[in-house]
């Protein structure tokens, strides 16, 4: 495609005449060990100094951040091939002049904290509009949205449930009863799906097989019990291909009865982080968002976490955290009889996986797909890209002294437009 050619990023960094590479960034910002310190002093340092990768950054970097994003031109059509749309003109050996720069500006935006200036995030835990004798009711309506991948590229038609991509995050409990109102604002037909759900036949959503399809205007109510563990989905069965790549996905956990079975008691994490994947409109997603915009995961020494990778596209993804190993624990909500170890986790299409990370050694650690068009190009990093900044621990405590929360760490994660939730359970009524 004949698109204008990205820039050299204008930020305050005399981007041009440093010569910093991405390589040197990582290597800086891994032994800084992470901290506290506001990436707004990589916005305003002079070029020679690196910036460090730090999260979350200080309130008014966050604005700074699009302000500072580089004059990439938006794709007229966004889709998984829109990154080549940017691609800078190559050089006479195949490599863009410019690629550092570029790619640094990138890094930058990042952390800058450009996913936390973006609207309507989604995977918000859903608390039931009511209790109504005993079932937990929840009000759903599915809706046309404009959807930011992030703060450069124009927004996007897509869809969203309650106006967001991903969904809200239904948390319920083994037994519950549930009843789901979806109310069809859209002007096509459609159809929801509970994922992993053992459900009556006529709950199970699939228009044309189980019920009639949800036409525009009309509601359908989904009513079942929660009798599947685990880490689950809810999508359009209808259309599916366009409709759940349009952004009609969300997630649907159900925690065990016996709460010395659930994370947070049987591993002790802290966090409870849901990583849904998509690769059709916008490109290749996690929780909707598009590198630099998706969320950093933030840490400190000592936590262990969990992540729930989730997969609604139509390829396999290899997830890969550097420096530390991921445990595998439960594979589409079912505990695996033998956990194992590893550090790259394809997850297929439609598959759920959970793991526990221990975070043990302090830094800003990549966190990838590892098919590489899916993560790094000519113009840095995109797409399937995020980082798990752990904080070691003179960080942490110093945060913890300076800050008015208790949980400062996580605090400073969601208000910096991270996923990450804690293990809980809503009380309703
Ligand atoms: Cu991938």
């Amino acid at each position: 495609m004949n698109e204008p050619r990205a820039e050299a990023a204008p930020t305050s960094l005399d981007l041009t005449s440093t010569s910093l590479s991405r390589r040197a960034l990582l290597r800086a910002g891994a032994l800084t060990g992470g901290g506290l310190v506001a990436a707004a002093v990589a916005a305003c340092a002079p070029a020679a100094a690196a910036p460090s990768w730090t999260y979350p950054p200080a309130p008014s970097a966050l604005h700074a951040g699009s302000a500072t994003a580089p004059s990439v031109a938006p794709s007229a059509t966004p889709g998984s091939s829109d990154h080549a749309s940017h691609e800078p003109a190559p050089s006479a050996s195949g490599q863009p002049a410019d690629h550092d720069a570029i790619a640094l500006a990138v890094v930058k935006r990042f952390l800058d904290g450009e996913g936390a200036t973006l609207d309507g995030a989604g995977n918000v835990p859903l608390t039931p509009t009511r209790v109504d004798g005993g079932v937990k009711v929840f009000e759903m309506t599915i809706d046309r949205i404009q959807h930011r991948i992030d703060a450069v590229k124009e927004p996007i038609a897509a869809l969203g449930y309650n106006g967001t991509w991903p969904g809200p995050r239904f948390d319920v409990v083994e037994g519950d009863r549930i009843r789901a109102v979806f109310k069809n604002n859209l002007d096509e037909s459609t159809g929801v799906h509970f994922h992993g759900q053992r459900v009556p036949n006529k709950m199970d959503g699939v228009p044309l097989v189980t019920q009639d399809p949800i036409k525009p205007g009309e509601s359908f109510t989904y009513e079942f019990e929660a009798r599947t563990v685990g880490s689950h989905m809810y999508h359009s069965h209808h259309n599916a291909t366009d409709q759940v790549g349009r952004g009609l996905l969300g997630a649907f956990i159900v925690q065990p009865r016996d709460p010395a079975e659930r994370y947070d008691a049987k591993y002790g994490v802290s966090q409870d982080i849901v990583w849904i994947s998509n690769d059709s409109l916008g490109g290749f997603t996690i929780n909707g968002r598009g590198f630099p915009a998706t969320a950093p995961i933030v840490a400190k020494v000592g936590d262990t976490i969990a992540i729930r990778f989730m997969n609604e596209g139509s390829m396999t993804h290899p997830w890969h955290l550097h420096g530390m190993p991921m445990r595998v624990v439960a594979r589409d909500g079912y505990p695996l009889p033998a956990p194992f170890l590893c550090d790259t986790l394809g997850v297929n299409p439609g598959e759920r996986w959970d793991v526990i990370i221990k975070c043990e050694d302090p830094g800003a650690w990549a966190f990838h797909c590892h098919i590489l068009p899916h993560a790094e190009g000519h113009d840095g990093m995109f797409g399937m890209v995020t980082a798990l900044v752990i904080q070691d621990a003179s960080a942490a405590s110093a945060t913890v002294a300076a800050a008015p929360v208790t949980d400062p760490i996580r605090t400073a994660a969601a208000q910096a437009g991270s996923t990450s939730f804690i293990c809980r359970v809503p009380v309703v009524g």
